[in-house]
């Protein structure tokens, strides 16, 4: 069985999410105004099916999928760039490859001491992201 990350979280830390979105080519100025966010994360987990809302206060993100099942991710509001996404469990971490024009990219959540942990990567950046219940 596999651990509920259903809930929703408040971002407590961020880091290296600059250089994370230098790597996908985001403009110096949206860059500078969401390094200021404490995005929201709110998942709804049923089974192997999610729904992961991100939400902050310049932009909301929304993705929904089937775990082991790929599918075409639009990144609209981020980079804006399609990739063929596939979410899984690495035991107790859930974790997504976006594959497309970017290298080595994805993300990894998983919960530690009663918190969400995320890691983002592109190419080779690591931004590390933690969320408190809310
Ligand atoms: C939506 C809140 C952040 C808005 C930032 C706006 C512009 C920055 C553009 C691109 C930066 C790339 C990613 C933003 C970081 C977090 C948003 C969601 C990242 C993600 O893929 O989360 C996964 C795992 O929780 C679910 O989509």
């Amino acid at each position: 069985t596999h651990p509920d990350l259903s809930g929703t979280w408040n971002m407590v830390s961020n880091e290296n999410f600059e250089p994370y979105m230098q790597r996908l080519d985001v403009d110096f100025a949206t860059r500078k105004v969401a390094k200021l966010l404490k995005p929201q994360k709110v998942i709804e987990q049923k089974g192997d099916s999610f729904t992961i809302r991100t939400l902050s206060s310049l932009r909301n993100y929304l993705v929904e999928f089937t775990v082991g099942k790929e599918f075409e991710e639009d990144t609209k509001g981020l980079d804006n760039r399609k990739c063929m996404s596939t979410v899984s469990w690495d035991n107790d971490r859930l974790t997504c490859v976006q594959k497309g024009e970017k290298k080595n990219r994805g993300w990894t959540h998983w919960l530690e001491g009663g918190e969400l942990h995320l890691e983002l990567c592109c190419e080779d950046q690591v931004c590390k992201q933690v969320f408190r219940k809310a």
